[in-house]
């Protein structure tokens, strides 16, 4: 049977055909995907096995049953409540929740413990675009629609590595591209990224140079007279300030050229139908607000809003990025969009609730919820569908925050994760394709999660734990729900309840959903009203929710660049992997793409700090951060700037997470992090000895450096560390891997290599290189012999055999296809991307490794004009 679902991870929210066996398809009626999928939402099949799930509640270690669970969290949250009152508790909260859930966790923590104590991991996500929607247009609203990225003629991307994060929506803009070429894009990024590729334009802009930018786009607009005055005099306010406040610019923050500028303001200035799409690296910074509002200024100030083909468009990261902030999961609103500093919206929501408290002021964001923990002002925390202790900047004084509190729950789908391990109680939540609800994407379409394999072991959806929490703690009667659609009704109801103070956000139509109706979803976009149209855009006939029914501009001075020591650290995402890799992580073909942490560095810095290829660098912050990642030396970084990728925990890199080294500042507006602009040093680690191991069982190295990943047969490992190089035996202890049987032995005199070999009724469970320099063996070789009756002595080798066809890295994750084959395509003839697929299936499915494709293509494909 074929359920009809959404994929868990990115924001753009793609519909999939999902059968209980693993098979996945994109929907094809799915208004966002159209049955496209990238290779994260393709690989979903790979990642549902059991392996390594929490399938049990655990009290200390011990697995338990529900009922000794749930009251011992019920207990200890009424004690601190009692006795230290409602604020020495908290709850940290995810954009992963379903809707539901995180209507239930928002309703007990603000409606009956009567603390704002929840956040969610949005405050590293979403909050500055949150915050300045809100400065704008008065609520929290994206006013455009995909179809908007069809009908554009100027695509600007700012800060946004669409190509990877958002792939769905860049194979929807490569297509329009490809029929319509006068559609252009423009990338704005410090870096080069594959995103870039697709541009005709990329400006490789200074870290943070945003506001400058905007600002002079404005200034120029205003000059060239292409301010929409009818719009501006009708709908908006602080117009003029804000234009006479950006005249000021000091456009030289930019780190453009005159030339360059100049480009993009003429393209912007007249291409009426211009879409505006920003991510991380616009939210995530000291300035991150501001971005926003000057991104909407030129907007505002043009009237290019909410009309097809025009707008900004903030994508959401997570699946229910949009739903947390409909539901009021961050720690400073209300259910509904309404605001908690407002005594008539609190009376709303507490009347509609009827329950005993409501809180009255903003409760602790992310960063300050933690420093809270490591103060010891909280007595109680409780974790859902996040890994703070990875995600978290300054991750190693997170871990020890939590680490502080006298009582944590996790609630999670994996026995061990990062944060999990410091939990006093772990509680086993139902994950994708087990559990039933709603989420919605970056255009405000909600759709339905369809569970279609069994609740595995002990584990019960999100918003049953919370509910059996609550009826513990004595609030049985607003928690009876018996169905996520029973949820979901009363949600819809609280909207209509909440219509009279006139927000955006409006499903009261959606008040009286039957449990068919529900079960038969269809995707979609809000508003859904009592009476009156359905989805579509905001704001194009000029009606914003300021108290005056106007939007409002607003004078934005550009930030100081930023003062900081040593390297700017840049931080972002892999293609193939999702977050802190506890789901992609378990798949084949995704670990195959990037299977190291790195840190891109550029080739001038690198012949300053001594790198060679492949040295492992360390990056530091004060005398105890540090971590260690392998160096890609590339031109796509500018000097003095460092660009690393978050994924990796210390599950899977002995040397620890990413934000261990990264301590930065918030945007004071959003309360949210600037994980874009740390400051770190760095230095090449000087490694005496390197390992490689490819194993049948799973690793778990505790060396100095590590990188774990999948591979089809097993798991492999690269290793590295400081000292006399271990003996074999060591090794394979630190990588608490057992491989049975008697190793066979070779040792390169010359190049001082050692390899082992271990095989069990002919077959080879595992294969270990150690040298005192970087191992130079054909991985791909040495992963496939795993499970293969291939004479240990020719495996370690290390080479491909003369039969053997060695594919190389994967370039294309969904046909599996490697970096040899597509080369030797490549040779053979194949000269467009089209070519190389047809002759080696590269590219064929998902498109996300097409840009990376085109690079290998020669000659190069097309010169931007920053290059
Ligand atoms: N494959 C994959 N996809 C994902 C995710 C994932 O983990 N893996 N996570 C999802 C989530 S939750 C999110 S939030 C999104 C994030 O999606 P994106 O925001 O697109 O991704 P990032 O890689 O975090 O950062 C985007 C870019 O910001 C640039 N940048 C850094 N500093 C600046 C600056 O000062 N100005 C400008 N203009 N640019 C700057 C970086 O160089 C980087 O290329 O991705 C979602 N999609
Ligand atoms: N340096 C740096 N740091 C960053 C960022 C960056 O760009 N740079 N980006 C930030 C951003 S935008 C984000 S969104 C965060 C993401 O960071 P996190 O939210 O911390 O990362 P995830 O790995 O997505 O964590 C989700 C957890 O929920 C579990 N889980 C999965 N499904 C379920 C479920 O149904 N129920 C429950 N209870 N648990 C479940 C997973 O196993 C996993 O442990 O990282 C942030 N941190
Ligand atoms: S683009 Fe990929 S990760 Fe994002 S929702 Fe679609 S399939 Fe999932
Ligand atoms: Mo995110």
């Amino acid at each position: 049977m074929t359920t009809c679902t959404t994929c868990p991870y990115c924001g753009v929210g793609c519909g999939i055909l999902a059968d209980a066996d693993g098979t996945i398809k994109g929907d094809p009626d799915h208004p966002a995907n159209y049955g496209r999928l990238c290779s994260k939402g393709a690989a979903l099949g790979e990642t549902i096995d059991l392996d390594g799930r929490l399938l049990a509640p655990r009290v200390h270690g011990a697995d338990t049953d529900w009922d000794t669970a749930i009251e011992m969290v019920a207990d200890k949250f009424s004690a601190a409540i009692r006795d230290h009152g409602p604020d020495s508790v908290a709850f940290y909260v995810s954009g992963q929740l379903l809707t539901e859930d995180y209507y239930v966790a928002n309703k007990l923590m603000k409606g009956y413990i009567g603390s704002a104590n929840i956040d969610t991991n949005s405050r590293l996500c979403m909050a500055s675009s949150v915050a300045g929607h809100k400065r704008a247009f008065g609520t929290d609203t994206v006013p455009g629609t995909y179809e908007d990225l069809e009908h554009a003629d100027l695509i600007v991307l700012v800060g946004s590595n669409l190509a990877w994060c958002h792939p769905v929506l860049h194979q929807r803009i490569a297509a329009a591209k490809a029929q319509r070429p006068s559609l252009r894009v423009v990338n704005i990024d410090p870096r080069r990224t594959v995103t870039s590729d697709l541009a005709d334009l990329h400006l490789p802009i200074d870290a943070d140079g945003d506001v400058a930018l905007f600002n002079g786009l404005l200034a120029h607009l205003a000059l060239t007279g292409r301010i929409d005055d009818a719009f501006v005099d009708a709908h908006v306010d602080g117009a003029q300030a804000a234009i006479a406040q950006a005249a000021d610019t000091d456009l030289r923050a930019t780190g453009l050229s005159v030339d360059l500028l100049h480009q993009f303001y003429a393209m912007w200035a007249g291409t009426e139908k211009v879409v505006t799409i920003y991510s991380q690296g616009v939210n995530q910074s000291t300035s991150g607000t501001d971005k926003v509002n000057a991104i909407l200024n030129c907007h505002l100030a043009t009237g290019r809003i909410g009309r097809p083909g025009m707008g900004p468009f903030s994508v959401t990261g997570q699946p229910n990025a949009m739903g947390g902030r409909e539901v009021g999961g961050l720690a400073n609103m209300l259910a509904n969009h309404l605001d908690i500093e407002n005594p008539e919206h609190r009376d709303t929501v507490q009347g509609f609730w009827n329950s005993p408290t409501i809180c009255t002021q903003a409760g602790l964001k992310a960063v300050d919820l933690f420093d809270a923990c490591a103060a010891g002002r909280i007595k109680a925390l409780w974790i859902m569908s996040t890994n703070p202790a990875v995600s978290l900047p300054d991750a190693g004084r997170v871990a020890e925050a939590i680490a502080n509190v006298p009582f944590t729950v996790v609630s999670d789908i994996m026995a061990h994760t990062d944060t999990g391990d410091l939990a006093d109680v772990l509680l086993p939540a139902t994950g994708w394709g087990e559990k039933d609800g709603t989420v919605t994407n970056s255009e405000r379409r909600m759709s339905r999660q369809r569970a279609f394999l069994p609740a595995p072991g002990m584990a019960r959806p999100d918003w049953r734990i919370i509910c059996d929490v609550a009826a513990a703690m004595g609030w049985a009667d607003g928690f009876n729900f018996d169905s996520p659609a029973a949820v979901f009704r009363e949600y819809a109801r609280l909207s209509q309840a909440a219509a009279p103070h006139g927000r955006d956000f409006d499903i009261s139509g959606l008040r009286d959903v039957s449990d068919a109706d529900y079960a038969n979803w269809r995707p979609m976009q809000w508003p859904v009203p009592s009476d009156g149209e359905q989805g579509g855009r905001f704001f194009a006939d000029g009606a914003f929710f300021h108290p005056n029914g106007k939007a409002r501009m607003l004078p934005l001075t550009a930030p100081q660049t930023s003062a900081g020591t040593g390297f700017r650290l840049n931080t972002g995402r892999n293609r193939d992997q999702w977050h802190t890799m506890t789901r992609t992580g378990k798949s084949q073909r995704l670990g195959s793409h990037l299977a190291e942490p790195y840190v891109e560095i550029h080739p001038d810095d690198a012949q300053s700090l001594g790198l060679d290829v492949a040295d492992i660098v360390e990056l530091r912050k004060g005398d105890t951060d540090h971590t260690l990642a392998r160096a890609l030396v590339t031109t796509h970084v500018a000097p003095g700037t460092l660009f690393a990728p978050i994924h990796w925990t210390r599950q899977r890199n002995g040397s620890g997470p990413i934000n261990a080294v990264a301590h930065v500042g918030v945007d004071p507006v959003s309360g949210q992090p600037a994980l874009k602009g740390g400051h770190v040093t760095a230095r090449r680690y000087a490694a005496t000895w390197y390992g490689f191991v490819a194993s049948a069982v799973p690793l778990a190295p505790q060396c100095a450096y590590s990188a774990v990943s999948r591979t089809e047969i097993g798991w492999r490992a690269e290793l590295a560390g400081q000292g006399t190089m271990p003996s074999p035996e060591d090794l394979m202890q630190h990588v608490a891997a057992e491989l049975p049987g008697a190793p066979s032995m070779l040792d390169d005199v010359e190049t001082g290599i050692r390899r082992m070999a271990w095989s069990v009724d002919g077959r080879i469970t595992g294969l270990l290189f150690l040298a005192p320099a970087p191992v130079a063996v054909s991985r791909v070789t040495a992963i496939s012999a795993i499970g293969t009756d291939v004479a240990p002595l020719d495996a370690l080798a290390g080479r491909a055999r003369a039969t053997a066809d060695d594919p190389g890295a994967t370039v294309c994750a969904c046909m599996g296809v490697g970096l040899n084959h597509v080369l030797r395509a490549v040779q053979e003839g194949a000269s467009t991307v089209e070519a190389i697929g047809c002759a080696t299936t590269a590219g064929t499915n998902c498109g996300a490794c097409r840009p990376e494709l085109a690079r290998l293509l020669p000659p190069p494909v097309k010169t931007l004009a920053a290059e």
